[in-house]
């Protein structure tokens, strides 16, 4: 069977799959999950994905991938060129190491910041099964967060075209996606970003980061 990737277009998480899967040139069939109905918490996605999250990849006819972590891990296996994820070990110590930190101190605080002050989003500020309250302090810090991850984002880059290793990453591919959704909570590059600019208008150069 053909892999079926359960996508949604507007979001951060499975953009990064989708990118992987057209550097990487897999073929797949593709399945919207509408966010804005609220499909990923209906019970026919349940039973594809627990968690109520996406992305998900359907390998095959009782096997799916339900975190994009995994998700990446099995692509790269798989179809290992183009390597995302480095070929040799300081190379592939370097990106995942630089994956968690865009994780962690990026994608993490853009959805603080964006769903524990969004009155849509009362109750549900976190993805999941589960709902939890807003805490608003939590918005401001997530704001915060996201300067200063931008700020060392952009010493990084300095005299750098990827962000790890030399060559095209999963901590690239993350750290686009989640820095193109920060404009949902106002933050955007400015001309204090040039070495960030700069990196991702050659990033825009390639067709996977427009799909
Ligand atoms: N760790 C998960 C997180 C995925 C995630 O949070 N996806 C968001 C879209 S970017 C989602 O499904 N949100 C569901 C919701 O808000 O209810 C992964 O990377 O696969």
């Amino acid at each position: 069977m053909s892999i079926v990737f359960y996508d949604y277009s507007m979001a951060p998480s499975p953009r990064r799959t989708r990118i992987m899967l057209v550097e990487k040139n897999v073929p797949h069939d593709v399945i919207q999950v509408d966010m804005m109905k609220g499909e990923q918490l209906s019970d026919s996605y349940r039973a594809i994905n627990p968690n109520c999250t996406i992305p998900a990849l359907k390998i095959d006819e009782d096997v799916i991938l339900t975190d994009s972590a995994g998700i990446a891990v099995y692509l790269e296996e798989t179809y290992p060129e183009p390597a995302l994820m480095g070929k040799i070990l300081m190379d592939r110590v370097e990106i995942a190491s630089w994956n968690s930190q865009v994780e962690h101190e990026l994608g993490q605080a853009i959805p603080n910041a964006l769903r524990n002050t969004n009155p849509m989003m009362k109750d549900r500020a976190l993805p999941g099964p589960v709902n939890y309250k807003q805490i608003p302090e939590l918005g401001e810090r997530g704001l915060a967060q996201i300067d200063a991850f931008m700020g060392k984002l952009e010493e990084r880059l300095e005299g750098r075209d990827y962000i790890a290793a030399a060559q095209l990453s999963v901590a690239d591919i993350t750290a686009v996606c989640f820095l193109d959704f920060a404009k949902v909570v106002g933050k955007r590059l400015t001309d204090r970003h040039p070495n960030i600019q700069r990196w991702r208008a050659n990033l825009a150069l390639r067709p996977s980061f427009n799909a």
